[in-house]
C-alpha cells in the first residue's frame, strides 16, 4: 500500500515541469482589455513552453483549464508572471482571462494550436 502511494507521489512530482528544465520555447503574451496579443499561438507537439505574461492596462488572468493553470497577470508597470505549459501531442487548447477585468472579460480568450507532427517519408 505504501509503495502505491509513493508511486503516485512520484508520478505527480514528475508530471509538473521541474524548474531547472530549459523550456523549448519562450512566448511573450501581452494582455489588454479585452484581448491577448498574440491570441493565437502555434507550438510543436510536446514542447515545454514558458509563457511570459504582462498587461498593458489593468490586472488580468491567464487560465488554461485543460492544464490546470490559472495565474494572475499584474497590472501594467508591475512586472510579469511566468508560467510553464507542456504542449500535448495534438489538439487546440483554449486559454482565457480568469480575473474580472471589465465589460469584455468573457470575450478575452485565446487558443494554443498544436502543430501536426510531420510525417517521416
Ligand atoms: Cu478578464
Amino acid at each position: 500500500m505504501k509503495l502505491i502511494i509513493i508511486f503516485f507521489a512520484c508520478a505527480a512530482a514528475f508530471g509538473q515541469p521541474a524548474d531547472d528544465r530549459k523550456p523549448d520555447r519562450i512566448i511573450s503574451i501581452e494582455a489588454e482589455r479585452f484581448t491577448y496579443n498574440p491570441a493565437r499561438i502555434t507550438v510543436n507537439p510536446g514542447e515545454l513552453i514558458e509563457f511570459v505574461l504582462t498587461s498593458d492596462d489593468t490586472g488580468h488572468g491567464f487560465r488554461i483549464p485543460s492544464a490546470g493553470i490559472d495565474v494572475a497577470i499584474p497590472a501594467r508597470g508591475r512586472g510579469e508572471i511566468r508560467v510553464r505549459f507542456q504542449a500535448p501531442a495534438s489538439g487546440e487548447i483554449a486559454f482565457e482571462c480568469s480575473r474580472p477585468c471589465g465589460a469584455g472579460h468573457n470575450l478575452m480568450r485565446g487558443t494554443i494550436l498544436i502543430k501536426k507532427a510531420s510525417k517521416k517519408s
